[in-house]
């Protein structure tokens, strides 16, 4: 007979069953996005830099969405909630970008969140450096990640890892937040080396990219609150309000 796949840890199903369908948050943002156009003039026509932010805050919003309907986040209050949120946002929305990049698998080109494609190229032309820079090192990112066959199960299990970090400061409950950060590692260790046994480092060769995404995400913020102060950001925006809280 032929070998049984090895069975899963509970815990890295439950945690991918949180996880929202990729088409069905795609095609909830085109429509937002549409809608939102269709209410303006004909000859208002938005830059390219403020269609992209209204993209970023829907996806943003998708994010928050998905965090307040997932297992143990439930159970806090929505302070420590908050407190979380404000955190780590701009990582999951750069780990939301880098992972479509792997599934992508396009080294010149990147998939944004509404299914459009842009050639690397015409960010290079149209862009300045530092949002080309940022664009460059989410590119490497991505390919080490898949370099390293990272899949959707070990990526559900990230993002519980940033949205739990129990480095966050004045938590009510911070013993549950370091639980479930423990628990997550050891059901992502415990996953890699059943579902990878020939690549024992897995995990580690992992974890070691945290830095990397949290140190790009930094870099990201630093862009958008430049953009912000130069008044290029649109109103309304929640990952405006998500970096003056995170700022404060
Ligand atoms: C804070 C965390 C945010 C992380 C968000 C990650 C998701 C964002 C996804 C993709 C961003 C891809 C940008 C596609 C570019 C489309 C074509 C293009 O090159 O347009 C040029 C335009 C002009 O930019 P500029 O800064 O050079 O000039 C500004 C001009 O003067 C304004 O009038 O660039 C854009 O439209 C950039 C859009 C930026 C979206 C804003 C929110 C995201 C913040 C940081 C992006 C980091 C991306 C890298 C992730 C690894």
């Amino acid at each position: 007979s032929s070998p049984q796949p090895p069975s899963l840890p509970p815990l890295v199903l439950e945690l991918l069953r949180c996880d929202p369908d990729e088409l069905v948050v795609q095609s909830k943002i085109v429509a937002h996005l549409q809608q939102e156009q269709s209410g303006r003039g004909r000859l208002d026509k938005p830059s390219t830099f403020s269609l992209m932010c209204r993209m970023a805050d829907q996806t943003l919003f998708s994010i928050v969405e998905w965090a307040r309907s997932c297992i143990f986040f439930k159970e806090l209050r929505v302070g420590d909630q908050m407190k979380l949120l404000h955190n780590c946002w701009s990582e999951l929305l750069v780990l939301d970008h880098i992972f479509r990049q792997v599934q992508h698998g396009k080294e010149d080109s990147i998939l944004l969140v509404t299914g459009q494609e842009v050639e690397l190229s015409t960010i290079l032309s149209q862009a300045e450096a530092t949002l080309t820079g940022l664009v460059q090192r989410g590119q490497e990112l991505a390919a080490r990640l898949q370099a390293l066959q990272v899949d959707r199960r070990e990526i559900a299990c990230f993002k519980f890892l940033l949205l739990f970090n129990p480095n966050v400061k004045l938590l009510e409950n911070q013993a549950f937040v370091e639980g479930v950060q423990e628990q997550v590692n050891g059901a992502l260790l415990e996953y890699t080396l059943s579902t990878y046994p020939q690549f024992q480092e897995k995990f580690g060769q992992l974890v070691v990219r945290l830095p990397e995404l949290r140190s790009l995400s930094t870099q990201a913020e630093d862009y958008l609150c430049y953009m912000h102060l130069s008044g290029e950001v649109p109103c309304n925006n929640l990952l405006i309000e998500m970096l003056h809280a995170k700022r404060a």
